[in-house]
């Protein structure tokens, strides 16, 4: 297997965009590779790389790394973005866990039934102002960073569902101006100001082109 870090994952957000970012926030290259078709995944699952059947798939490191959350330590473990100590880390882990509520939330609205969206919708809007937003606001008034004094996964957790939730909720930060702050500060850096640039590996909002290839790929679940 080669030194290259090589993503298997559709050409789209899902389970994989935090991925992209952290290893973008990071400065590290990588390859993808798009399933775009039922044989492109039924050829991984033949090829017996994807341990429970699942994208995302990583190559980094001579491993087949499958499960976002293994994938995501490993690579915040490898490129310190996972704290200075056990301490640092658990709280890293429990803003990121704090992020990713929303955020699958966010990603599973893809599929939710026509006649669920709107709610659905109004539950995510809801949860990151009451639940979320404020955990983040009130972190920031005192701290430059999440947690220590570095940049960590958690701080570029919470730039990625910020922006996906501007996306959806135009004026979701207005309450919060800390947040806006970092978010701003986040968007500086060369790392990822360069993420955010067109052209990059950034995937777009996802479209009813992406959703129906999802559908076509993992044929088997939605019947
Ligand atoms: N716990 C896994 C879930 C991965 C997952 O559900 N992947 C979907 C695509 S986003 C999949 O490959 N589903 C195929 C299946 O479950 O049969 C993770 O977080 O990586």
């Amino acid at each position: 297997m080669s030194e290259k870090i090589v993503l298997y994952y559709f050409n789209g957000r899902g389970k994989m965009e935090s991925v992209r970012w952290l290893l973008a926030a990071a400065g590290v290259q990588f390859e993808e590779v798009f399933l775009t078709k039922r044989e492109d995944y039924e050829k991984l699952v033949n090829d017996g790389v994807l341990m429970f059947q699942q994208v995302p798939l990583v190559e980094i490191d001579g491993m087949q790394l499958v499960q976002t959350k293994a994938i995501l330590n490993y690579v915040a473990g490898k490129y310190n973005l996972y704290g200075k100590d056990l301490k640092e880390r658990a709280m890293i882990d429990m803003y990121s866990e704090g992020v990713s509520d929303v955020m699958d939330m966010i990603i599973f609205s893809l599929v939710t039934p026509p006649e669920e969206k709107k709610k659905q919708l109004s539950n995510i809007e809801q949860k990151a102002k009451d639940r979320l937003l404020p955990v983040f606001e009130k972190r920031l008034a005192s701290s430059q960073f999440l947690v220590g004094n570095r940049l960590s996964r958690a701080d570029v957790h919470l730039l990625e569902v910020t922006l996906m939730l501007q996306e959806m909720f135009p004026a979701v930060l207005s309450g919060f101006p800390k947040v806006q702050a970092f978010q701003e500060k986040m968007k500086a850096l060369p790392t990822i100001s360069k993420f955010l640039q067109p052209g990059s590996a950034r995937k777009p909002p996802p479209d009813e082109a992406y959703v129906k290839t999802v559908k076509e790929v993992l044929s088997h679940i939605f019947k």
